[in-house]
């Protein structure tokens, strides 16, 4: 099963993330995510034999989740040779960046060994995405926005009938985790 732990949003927040996707839709074509799909990654597994499951949920509730708030303040691009992966980027934020890093820990310490690469908190809006002109940044994300988070979730991702589809497996939020843990929010 192809798995990766990450932030799922609120109907509002979802809302602002579609407006973008509005803007940037007609400003080309490209494979632009479901509404349901919007997330924000933590950890990319991928593929994981379903034995490890356990091992996964230990490390998230292991994980200090506690609430903090996002702030998207920018948009931009992963060049690609098939077409271009388009994002709304996470303003700099200790909290996240520290949730991230003790999730890594934890799923290390149970055999997991993520990529190296550098945290880039982002929710794609698109991928394949041929644009006819270049986006003024400022202008495709509108205003800043942000919101409150609390949980991670765990996700499968699997294709039915041809459609990308994400399920949530399991999830860890603040109020859950504060009993388990060592260090409260
Ligand atoms: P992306 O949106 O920038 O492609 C499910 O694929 C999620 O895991 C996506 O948010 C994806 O990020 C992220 N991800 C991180 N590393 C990945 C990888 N090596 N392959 C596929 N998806 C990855």
């Amino acid at each position: 099963m192809r798995l990766f732990i990450a932030v799922n949003f609120d109907a509002k927040t979802a809302g602002r993330i579609l407006a973008v996707q509005e803007r940037l839709r007609a400003m080309g074509r490209g494979n632009f995510s479901r509404p349901e799909n919007l997330h924000l990654t933590l950890a990319f597994l991928g593929e994981v034999a379903p034995e490890h499951f356990d091992g996964i949920q230990r490390a998230m509730e292991r994980t200090a989740v506690c609430p903090l708030r996002l702030t998207f303040d920018s948009t931009g691009r992963f060049p690609r040779e098939g077409g271009d992966v388009w994002w709304i980027g996470c303003a700099g934020n200790s909290a996240l960046t520290q949730l991230q890093a003790e999730l890594s820990r934890q799923l290390s310490a149970e055999g997991f060994h993520l990529e190296r690469r550098r945290f880039s908190p982002h929710i794609t809006l698109a991928r394949a995405v041929r644009l006819r002109e270049k986006p003024d940044s400022r202008a495709l994300l509108g205003e800043p926005f942000s919101t409150e988070i609390s949980t991670i979730s765990l996700m499968l991702s699997e294709r039915i009938d041809g459609r990308l589809t994400y399920t949530e497996q399991f999830s860890v939020s603040a109020s859950a985790s504060q009993t388990e843990r060592e260090t409260p929010c």
